[in-house]
């Protein structure tokens, strides 16, 4: 069969890979050129292992082509969509991208292609899609094309290895569709596979990410009321997560990425009533930064500096360890709640390009330093001799990267009891 992967981002240069490595022959359509151009000559234009050794693999191999042409995706067998879906300012999905590459397919597709959707979307939305094609192109939905949504679940820094390993799930708008689409990712598939419904699949993938955002968002309050009572939450943690039965996951500074803070929204959206819990979990995560500020601010007063004269140093602008990805990350909620209020924001990460690359340099003179990512690099800083540079010496971690708060600093931290 020949492919067509539409969307060339974090999943959907990653797929297309796996495809052509496994002896396809690929076609990758994205509209920016100079990732057209890059990846062509054999260069990934994203940061994740292996990406660089299977990109030109498949490139040398003659398996891959990348494209900004649509005639060059004219009647394939099979049609990957792997665009983003993100939230407007209101909240409410934008769907623009998605519609777009639809209408693209629907103009180039022949009678029998597969159309997969693995980008995340609202429920309901294949099935709108499926019905978008048989209006713009009067094919019937199921007998003249298939149609299936087959979410990602990929964790970026794992990409490679959660492709083949993962578990997969098919939703096909008619069984004969995830029959085929289960048939062709078996080509590198090793996880498990399930065949069901696209309005289920699509639901799926929004309870997995809103199941992950919501139990941060308890462990989150937890950190909340451990300031109240002035205890450490992740002692607490610790020994209540030795019950069998209990899992509490991990409290800090807030939850980014392109995936958490959006996809709870999505799942609700076409929903007539309103749901609670969902909302609020989002909206305690979100806040998550407000309360880093509150201990800064705190530890500041403590030692009588104003904030108008303080200089912060903030470490960590990924959303994640060890990631270069800074999308939605709460590090930047963090500058926006501070900057209008100190005297100088400083940003150093080592992943991350456009913020000071020299952690002494950062430091030096600053009054506090803000712990934003829990990087491997930052569990083993000397603070001792780090807090010489520094003007004043505080330190708030709002990752749990720090064990122990070291000698001569004014400590806080997200859930570590004191304010
Ligand atoms: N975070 C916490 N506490 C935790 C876990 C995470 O504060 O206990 C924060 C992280 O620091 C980060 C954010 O949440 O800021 C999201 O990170 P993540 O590691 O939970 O997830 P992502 O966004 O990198 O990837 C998620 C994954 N989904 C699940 O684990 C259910 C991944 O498998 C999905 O494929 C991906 O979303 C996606 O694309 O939907």
């Amino acid at each position: 069969a020949e492919i067509a992967v539409i969307g060339l981002g974090y999943i959907g240069l990653p797929t297309a890979i796996m495809f052509a490595n496994a002896g396809f022959r690929v076609t990758g359509y994205e509209i920016r050129r100079n990732v057209v151009e890059s990846i062509n000559s054999g260069k990934a234009h994203i940061v994740e292992p292996e990406i660089d050794d299977l990109l030109k693999k498949a490139i040398e191999n003659g398996t891959l082509r990348a494209t900004s042409d649509p005639n060059d995706i004219k009647g394939k067998d099979v049609y990957i969509i792997c665009v983003q879906t993100p939230l407007r300012e209101d909240k409410t999905p934008n769907l623009e991208f998605l519609r777009s590459a639809v209408e693209t397919v629907a103009k180039v597709m022949k009678k029998g292609s597969l159309v997969i959707i693995e980008s995340t979307v609202p429920p309901l939305t294949t099935v709108k899609m499926a019905e978008l094609i048989e209006e713009l192109r009067g094919f019937r939905a199921g007998k003249d094309f298939y149609m299936v949504h087959a979410p990602e679940r990929v964790m970026p820094g794992r990409i490679f290895k959660e492709l083949v390993y993962n578990s997969r799930i098919f939703g096909g708008i008619t069984p004969e569709s995830a029959e085929l689409a289960e048939k062709l990712y078996r080509s590198f598939v090793r996880g498990q596979t399930f065949k069901t419904s696209s309005t289920v699949s699509e639901v799926v993938k929004l309870m997995e990410n809103t199941f992950r955002d919501v139990n941060i968002a308890l462990a989150n309050e937890f950190a909340l009321l451990a300031h109240q009572y002035g205890i450490d939450v992740f002692e607490a943690i610790e020994l209540a997560n030795t019950h069998p039965r209990v899992k509490i996951h991990v409290p800090g500074i807030g939850v980014g990425g392109h995936c958490l803070p959006k996809d709870p929204h999505l799942l609700v959206w076409p929903a007539e009533r309103d749901f609670g819990l969902i909302r609020l979990a989002r909206e305690i995560n979100d806040s998550m930064p407000l309360l880093t500020r509150e201990l800064l601010f705190n530890a500041l007063g403590e030692v009588n500096v104003p904030p108008n004269d303080a200089v912060v140093t903030i470490l960590g602008l990924a959303y994640k360890g060890n990631s270069d990805d800074t999308r939605n990350s709460p590090a930047f909620a963090l500058i926006d709640a501070i900057k209008d209020d100190v005297a100088e924001v400083r940003t150093y990460d080592p992943f991350v390009g456009g913020t000071h690359q020299n952690l002494e340099e950062a430091l030096n003179g600053a009054d506090a330093a803000v712990i934003a990512t829990d990087h491997t690099a930052f569990k083993s800083l000397d603070w001792e001799g780090l807090g010489k540079l520094m003007r004043t010496r505080i330190l708030v971690d709002g990752r749990h990267v720090v064990e122990k708060p070291p000698r001569g600093f004014v400590f806080r931290g997200v859930g570590r009891g004191e304010y």
